[in-house]
């Protein structure tokens, strides 16, 4: 009898490591996976690569080795170089990957970021637990009509690596994305507090069915999900620092008007996550952006210390 192999076979999959990650993997060092659509989709020139290396310096300073991944001819690169990331910062017109788009684009050979979708299947193949982003996808307002559901969520339910987050962005309909992602399954952990960030705001107004404050502890669970053979991933809610915070009475006026903009506009698809997180920075005068920095900064240092905890083994 065969069996429907769920994992390719070693050295399948068309990976390209970077080398301080292959010896990082090699030696059993903590590594920390990073995504690319924030890079190129998130955020403008040059915010977009002076995020990105303090994001990769705050893995390494928690004792992590940081995996940016993209794709580039044909590949899945696990690890970019300083020139590579550059690169990729500057580039226009970059497809935006997520589960639907990664085997199209490798097999077309075109340059592509990966989403936190798509992020995850390529952290899982190269053996990467522990993955920081900034705000995962979900549930859009207006779901109900356009159906338009993130591949984020299903994403967390199947493939097991562990999501670092400042929650799900606000620009989306945060109850239903919560309820989405406990029908499916996906544990939903906040650190430090009770309540469910809101990624620009602390507190989105809703509880976190689970918390734990110790990096050792969220490990221990990632291990235990694997020793009962359950399929998917964990979703870590980390508050922004307060200092950074902008409270969610402003940020919400901020996202009726980016959502009307973006319905007057006609905006679908995948375009409509770009098209509101970069109206609401034109909006706050680019506190927006401030504040997603530091909490991509925050989360980097949080992955880092859950990778360490899980490169450490069992207490
Ligand atoms: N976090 C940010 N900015 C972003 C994203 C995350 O701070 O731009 C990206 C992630 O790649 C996430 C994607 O997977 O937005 C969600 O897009 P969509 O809603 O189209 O699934
Ligand atoms: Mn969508």
């Amino acid at each position: 009898m065969t069996r429907t192999p769920t994992l390719p076979a070693p050295g399948d999959a068309p990976l390209t490591f970077a080398p301080e990650v292959s010896e990082a993997r090699a030696e059993g060092r903590p590594v920390v996976a990073l995504e690319s659509t924030i890079l190129t989709h998130g955020m403008p020139w040059p915010d977009n690569l002076a995020c990105a290396k303090a994001v990769e310096e705050d893995v390494r300073a928690g004792g992590a080795v940081p995996a940016t991944i993209a794709v580039e001819g044909g590949r899945i690169r696990v690890g970019l170089p300083p020139e590579d990331l550059e690169r990729l910062a500057r580039a226009e017109g970059v497809a935006k990957l997520s589960r639907a788009d990664l085997a199209a684009c490798l097999v077309t050979g075109g340059l592509g970021a990966t989403t936190v979708a798509a992020t995850m299947i390529a952290a899982r193949l190269a053996g990467i637990a522990v993955f920081a982003t900034g705000g995962i996808g979900g549930v859009h307002r207006g779901a109900a009509d356009s159906f338009d559901i993130s591949a984020d969520l299903a994403e967390l339910a199947q493939t097991p690596v562990t999501v670092v987050s400042a929650g799900a962005k606000a620009i989306l309909d945060l109850p239903k994305t919560f309820e989405l992602l406990e029908s499916l399954g996906v544990p939903v952990i906040a650190v430090g507090q009770e309540a469910i960030p809101a990624f620009w705001s602390r507190d989105a107004g809703l509880r976190a069915p689970l918390r734990m404050d110790d990096p050792a502890t969220i490990a221990a669970a990632h291990r235990m999900r694997g020793r009962l053979g359950l399929p998917g991933g964990q979703l870590v809610l980390n508050p922004l620092p307060s200092e950074a915070e902008i409270p969610r009475a402003e940020m919400e006026a901020h996202v009726v008007a980016a959502q009307a903009a973006a319905e007057a506009a006609g905006v679908r698809g995948k375009a409509v996550t770009p098209f509101l997180l970069s109206h609401i920075r034109a909006a706050t005068q680019g506190r927006a952006q401030v504040a997603n920095v530091a909490l991509v900064r925050a989360n980097a240092r949080l992955a880092a210390a859950i990778a360490a905890a899980l490169a450490a083994g069992p207490a």
